[in-house]
């Protein structure tokens, strides 16, 4: 595992206002086996007319709604230790890495007011804060194979989202909720948050973010259990 250098943040300042190569995943993402194969025709669509790239209008910290945000855990609520945590970033990439969160919070802090909601038919208004996922994904250098990322939990769940998605501009590695260090029931030391995706892609408390060529047969906690996998907003 290579360690996080100097170097490497020096690329992401140098880097953060150019784009990110999408490789074989680009324009026709949806051209390949899970386009035509594992996903409904519906969900073809809704990855045609999203622009995943395109930033949701942001909403004011005026309308963030604390009270509002439901705790929603399928199980219990794992106890890191921040000191001993590290994210792992892995899979098809030249540089897998394993950062500290004291490494993480020196990267380029990004908050975002946002409409989080639920299937199960809540909504919150949160601002949520971190580091942009796309700085992370190109600190690992994916491969021109990848397409596909996917996130493993301290608590068991587990997620896999599409490349584009993880890219866009507002897909966080959230270590904040509302200006405040981000509350354990919530997903400390870190949770994926964006608004373009639905409650349950945001995966609480990731230990592992992998990168592959391949959507597994295990796609998401929920959406083995008959949910949507894009599951876009
Ligand atoms: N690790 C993990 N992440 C998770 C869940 C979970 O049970 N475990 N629940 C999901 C669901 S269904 C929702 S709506 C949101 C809820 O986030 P919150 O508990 O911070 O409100 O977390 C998502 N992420
Ligand atoms: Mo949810």
């Amino acid at each position: 595992m290579q360690r996080f250098n100097r170097r490497q943040f020096l690329q992401i300042a140098g880097l953060s206002g150019s784009s990110l190569l999408l490789g074989g995943c680009g324009s026709d993402l949806f051209a390949g086996v899970v386009g035509q194969v594992t996903e409904p025709l519906n969900q073809r669509l809704e990855e045609l007319l999203l622009n995943p790239q395109k930033p949701v209008p942001e909403l004011p910290v005026s309308q963030i709604e604390p009270d509002k945000l439901i705790v929603n855990s399928f199980d219990f609520t794992p106890m890191i230790d921040p000191v001993k945590y590290r994210l792992t970033i892995d899979g098809e990439v030249n540089h897998p890495m394993q950062l500290s969160l004291n490494e993480l919070y020196k990267l380029p802090l990004t908050s975002v007011v946002m409409r989080h909601v639920c299937v199960e038919g809540w909504a919150a208004i949160v601002q949520w804060g971190g580091v942009r996922l796309r700085d992370l994904i190109q600190l690992a250098q994916p491969k021109d194979t990848v397409c596909y990322v996917y996130f493993q939990s301290a608590d068991g769940y587990y997620e896999s989202w599409d490349l584009r998605s993880c890219l866009h501009p507002q897909t966080l590695m959230a270590y904040q909720k509302n200006g405040e260090q981000l509350p354990i029931d919530n997903g400390a030391p870190l949770r994926l948050a964006a608004p373009i995706k639905l409650g349950y892609k945001h995966s609480k408390w990731v230990t592992r973010i992998m990168l592959t060529s391949n959507l597994l047969p295990s796609r998401g906690y929920w959406e083995d259990r008959g949910y949507e996998w894009f599951a876009g907003l």
